[in-house]
């Protein structure tokens, strides 16, 4: 029975890529932050057959520590302070977690295989956000890198330490540059989220108006659970290497609320959305448009959502959600 590691645990991705490694027959170690993290309970109902480990990105013993419970085949590094607004903040903070947390993960390891480097295969979770101001589109693995949030040169650190330590150590370390990927379980600071529950609880008389930010800013926005199959199959590869993973296709913030409000029967949905610069960013990633084709030829991937599919869904479980919360 292979084994994993996934960091992150609590968090969209990590729910959904655990589920994918357990179906597939993996012993799955989840490292939760924390001395009484309010998502444990949430976990344990989610995914009972995960077995939690206590630890956190920034301090490298308690990595050490998880290593030598978890003992795994394959580590996936999703832990990070992943929210893009927030990241101006808390840029320190920020630094330390989403950058200098992926150094001390691979140093973890290295030292964790100083007979055989190679022997624990390992994810970074990069982002589409470290393209910023881009330099080229579609955006792929050459494209120059221009980070343009705290987070993004954070993940732009991850990503080079992470080819670093490939080539200087020869360890298995690749790194999916990952576009938006969104779902229900998508935390409600993100623009997505934000829409999908916002529009439900305005089709359901709950709230009436809906404050945003940019809506000209345009992403290229997949399923989660497809793109979890993509940071599996990079680690089944014979060797390491760097993948860009995204739909191929961009929409605009304005699209997706065009999008939400039309699932639920509203047209006329510029009445209910109101901008306010609390909401803007110092600095914009305007565009954002992937190039798959890579992941396609050498890893066989392709997603199975499509956009509108994917606010359906969104829309839907918010509707269901958003009604219970209410007693109806
Ligand atoms: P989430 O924000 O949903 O989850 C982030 C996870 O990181 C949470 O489990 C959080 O734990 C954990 N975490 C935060 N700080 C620490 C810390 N100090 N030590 C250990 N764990 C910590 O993100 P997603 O699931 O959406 O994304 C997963 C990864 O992929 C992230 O690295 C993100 O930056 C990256 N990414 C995401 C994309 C997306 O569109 N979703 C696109 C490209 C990259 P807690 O719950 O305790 O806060
Ligand atoms: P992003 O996602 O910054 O791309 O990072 P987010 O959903 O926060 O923003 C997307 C775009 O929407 C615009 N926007 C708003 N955003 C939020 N959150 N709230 C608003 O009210 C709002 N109005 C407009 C933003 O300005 C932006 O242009 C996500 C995260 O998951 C990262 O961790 C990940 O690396 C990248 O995706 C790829």
């Amino acid at each position: 029975m292979p084994r994993a590691l996934i960091t992150g645990i609590t968090g969209q991705d990590g729910l959904y890529l655990s589920e994918l490694l357990l179906q597939k027959g993996y012993e799955v170690w989840g490292l939760i932050r924390g001395q009484n993290n309010p998502k444990h309970e949430m976990v344990r109902r989610t995914v009972p057959d995960v077995h939690l480990l206590a630890g956190d990105l920034t301090d490298l013993s308690s990595l050490m520590r998880a290593l030598t419970a978890a003992q795994p085949d394959e580590v996936y590094n999703l832990g990070a302070i992943s929210y893009v607004a927030y990241s101006w903040e808390n840029a320190m903070l920020t630094t330390d977690v989403t950058g200098k947390g992926v150094l001390n993960m691979l140093e973890a390891v290295r030292l964790h295989t100083l007979d055989d480097p190679s022997r624990i295969r390992f994810y970074q979770a990069s982002s589409s956000e470290m393209f910023g101001k881009v330099q080229e589109v579609p955006q792929r693995e050459s494209t120059l890198l221009w980070p343009r949030s705290p987070y993004g040169v954070a993940k732009v650190f991850g990503h080079y330490m992470t080819i670093n330590y490939r080539e200087s150590y020869g360890m298995h370390a690749s790194s999916g540059i990952l576009f938006n990927h969104e779902s229900p379980r998508r935390g409600p600071e993100f623009v997505t989220r934000k829409i999908s529950q916002a529009v439900a609880r305005i089709r359901l008389g709950l709230q009436h108006e809906l404050v945003m930010g940019n809506l000209d800013a345009k992403r290229d926005w997949g399923f989660a659970g497809d793109y979890v199959e993509a940071m599996w199959l990079m680690l089944q590869q014979p060797e390491a290497d760097d993948y860009v993973i995204a739909s191929g296709e961009t929409h605009s913030v304005r699209d997706f609320l065009v999008s939400a409000f039309a699932h639920v029967g509203i047209e006329d949905w510029e009445g209910y959305v109101r901008q306010d610069p609390r909401f803007m960013r110092p600095a914009e990633v305007d565009m954002l448009i992937g190039d798959p084709s890579k992941a396609h030829r050498e890893l066989g991937w392709k997603p199975e959502v499509n956009f509108e599919t994917l606010v359906s869904m969104m829309v839907e479980n918010d509707l269901r959600e958003q009604a219970d919360l209410a007693g109806r």
